[in-house]
C-alpha cells in the first residue's frame, strides 16, 4: 500500500518531506492552475524563480517575464499570475520560455527541489493528475503553497481531492491527520467550491483585485489534461517515454467521481 500525505504549507515541508520522493505542488488560487493553463495553451516551458530580481535578470536576456506579488502584476512586467492571461495571450506565448515568480506557489516549488519528482497540481487538472499518479504508484506528498506559510483553504480543498481520490482506488493510504482533515473539507467543498471558499481570504483578496473570472476557471474541476513537470531547471509538460520520471506501466486508471 503506497501513502499519500497533505502538508498545508512550505514551512511544514520539513516536517512532512523526508519519507518523500514524489511531490506535487498546489497553488489553485493561481499559480499552479496558471502553470496548467499555460503548459496546455502552447508555452514550450515555465522556470519558476523566487524572487522578482532573478524574474527581472531573465527578462533583461529576452526572456519572457510573469512576475506577481500580492495578488497584482509587479511593476515593469506586463503578466502576472493569471490563468485567463495565458489564454489570451496564447498565440504569442506558444513555444517560448517564461520566467515566473509568485508569491507562495514559486517558493513551494522552490522548497521541493532536490525530491526525484516534482509535479504541479490544480483542480484543472485533477483527473489527470491522479490517474498518472496511480500509474507511477509511489509514496506522494502534496505540498499546498498557503498564503505566506498559513494553511489556506483552497488548496486544501484540492490536496484532499486528490487524497480522496487515490485512497478510494485502494492503492493508497494515509496516516496523517492533516490529509484526513483536507480530505473532510474537499468532500464538505465539492458541490460547490465557488460558494464554499465565498469568506476565504485569498477569495476575499482577489475579489477586490476584480479577479473573480481567474477564481471562477481556477475553481473548474478537469477542464486541462497536462502534468507539468520540472525538469531541471524548467517546468515542463510530462510526456510518456520523453521526460525523465517514468511511470510504471499499469492499467490506466478512471478516478473521476
Ligand atoms: O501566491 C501565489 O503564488 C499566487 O498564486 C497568488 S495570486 O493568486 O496570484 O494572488
Amino acid at each position: 500500500m503506497k501513502r499519500v500525505e497533505v502538508c498545508y504549507s512550505p514551512a511544514e515541508f520539513p516536517l512532512y518531506e523526508k519519507d518523500f520522493e514524489v511531490v506535487v505542488v498546489i497553488d489553485v488560487l493561481r499559480a499552479t492552475s496558471a502553470i496548467c493553463t499555460a503548459l496546455a495553451q502552447g508555452v514550450a516551458r515555465i522556470q519558476p524563480v523566487a524572487t522578482v530580481e532573478e524574474a527581472r535578470r531573465l527578462q533583461s536576456q529576452g526572456l519572457f517575464a510573469a512576475a506577481e506579488r500580492n495578488g497584482e502584476i509587479v511593476e515593469g512586467f506586463d503578466l502576472g499570475n493569471s490563468p485567463l492571461a495565458y489564454i489570451e495571450r496564447a498565440q504569442e506565448l506558444r513555444g517560448q520560455t517564461v520566467a515566473l515568480t509568485t508569491t507562495n506557489g514559486t517558493r513551494a516549488i522552490d522548497v521541493s527541489r532536490g525530491k526525484r519528482c516534482v509535479a504541479i497540481g490544480s483542480l484543472n487538472n485533477l483527473d489527470a493528475l491522479c490517474s498518472w499518479l496511480l500509474e507511477l504508484n509511489e509514496d506522494v506528498l502534496v505540498l499546498a503553497s498557503g498564503w505566506k506559510n498559513k494553511f489556506n483553504l483552497e488548496d486544501t480543498i484540492c490536496g484532499g481531492a486528490i487524497a480522496d481520490h487515490l485512497i478510494e482506488s485502494g492503492q493508497f493510504k494515509a496516516d496523517e491527520d492533516s490529509t484526513i482533515a483536507a480530505k473532510f473539507i474537499y468532500r464538505s467543498a465539492r458541490d460547490n467550491m465557488f460558494a464554499f471558499l465565498k469568506a476565504s481570504s485569498h477569495r476575499r483578496r482577489l475579489r477586490r483585485l476584480n479577479l473573480n473570472a481567474d477564481v471562477k476557471y481556477c475553481l473548474t474541476p478537469n477542464n486541462l489534461d497536462v502534468i507539468p513537470v520540472l525538469d531541471g531547471e524548467f517546468l515542463v509538460k510530462f510526456e510518456r517515454g520523453k521526460t525523465p520520471i517514468q511511470p510504471v506501466p499499469a492499467a490506466s486508471h478512471s478516478v473521476h467521481s
